[in-house]
């Protein structure tokens, strides 16, 4: 086997953002750990993870910064987001108004942000309504990226996380499409006119998650990002801000031992 090509690892700084209680630290844990909580805790301030992600010829080496969706802490938000290289804004897609509320966190992303930041929309808590099919494979690209039809074949034995079942198979609990208040055809036209990649997913099921995080890594524009040497990898720092591990997310070095993420 041929030994593999030293690459360079680049770091990014990732921001999560959305209302409260949508699924944002429930994505993360699925993305670094290959897990899933019934029981988080809110989020206090914000938690701080790093995960890394093998793409063709680099590796991204995403430092994640998992930020508080109740509205008390909205004010801390532009700490987190300066300087970000790439924002995760989620909603839950079985809640309209968290949709609403994201389109104003990707409004103040716009405004307030790096101006080149790359934003995917993602629509969480798929596992809960019955039509999951509709993107069970595909993200729904409707970014400012071109060709994108493209399915995730090359990383696909990380894109889904290996305890992934198929969506349709996390008991949609009888709630059939009741349950879904944000269309997929609403969310996927508001994400092309804001030239966002846009996903819906679900951190239960783990559909998807892999897969916005490959494509986030894709879609940054590295030539603006200064390259890090491979070694850096060591430990996973865990200076969250106001709370550095919030009770949600763990932070332990673990990060890696479950394949949750892209590598
Ligand atoms: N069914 C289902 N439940 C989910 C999913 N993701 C998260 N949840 C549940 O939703 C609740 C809130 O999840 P969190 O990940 O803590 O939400 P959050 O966005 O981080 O919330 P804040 O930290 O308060 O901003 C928890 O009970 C999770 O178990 C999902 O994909 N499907
Ligand atoms: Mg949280």
């Amino acid at each position: 086997m041929a030994e593999e090509t030293p690459v360079k690892a680049v770091q990014v700084k990732l921001v999560l953002l959305g209302e409260a209680a949508v699924g944002k630290s429930s994505l993360v844990l699925r993305f670094c750990q290959g897990d899933f909580n019934e029981n988080t805790s809110p989020t206090i301030g914000a938690a701080f993870l790093t995960q890394k992600c093998r793409l063709e010829n680099r590796i991204v080496k995403f430092e994640i910064w998992d930020t508080a969706g109740q509205e008390r802490f909205h004010s801390l938000a532009p700490m987190y987001y300066r300087n970000a290289q790439a924002a995760v804004v989620v909603y839950d897609i079985t809640k309209a108004a968290s949709l609403e509320k994201a389109k104003a966190w990707v409004k103040e992303l716009q405004r307030q942000a790096n101006a080149n930041i790359v934003i995917a929309l993602v629509g969480n808590k798929l596992d809960l309504v019955s039509d999951s099919t509709s993107s069970d494979a595909a993200p729904v690209p409707a970014a400012a990226t071109e060709e994108s039809t493209e399915t995730p074949e090359d990383d696909d034995e990380s894109s889904s996380d290996p305890s992934t079942p198929p969506a349709t198979a996390t008991s949609a609990t009888a709630e059939s499409d009741d349950a879904r208040q944000v269309p997929t055809a609403e969310a996927a036209a508001y994400a092309k006119e804001s030239g966002l990649l846009f996903f819906e997913a679900s951190a239960k099921a783990g559909t998807n998650v892999g897969e916005v995080f490959t494509e986030i890594a894709k879609t940054i524009p590295f030539d603006t990002i200064t390259p890090k040497p491979a070694t850096t990898q060591g430990g996973n720092r865990r200076n969250a801000g106001a709370n550095e591990n919030a009770g949600n997310v763990s932070l332990g070095d673990g990060q890696q031992a479950k394949k949750g993420g892209c590598c």
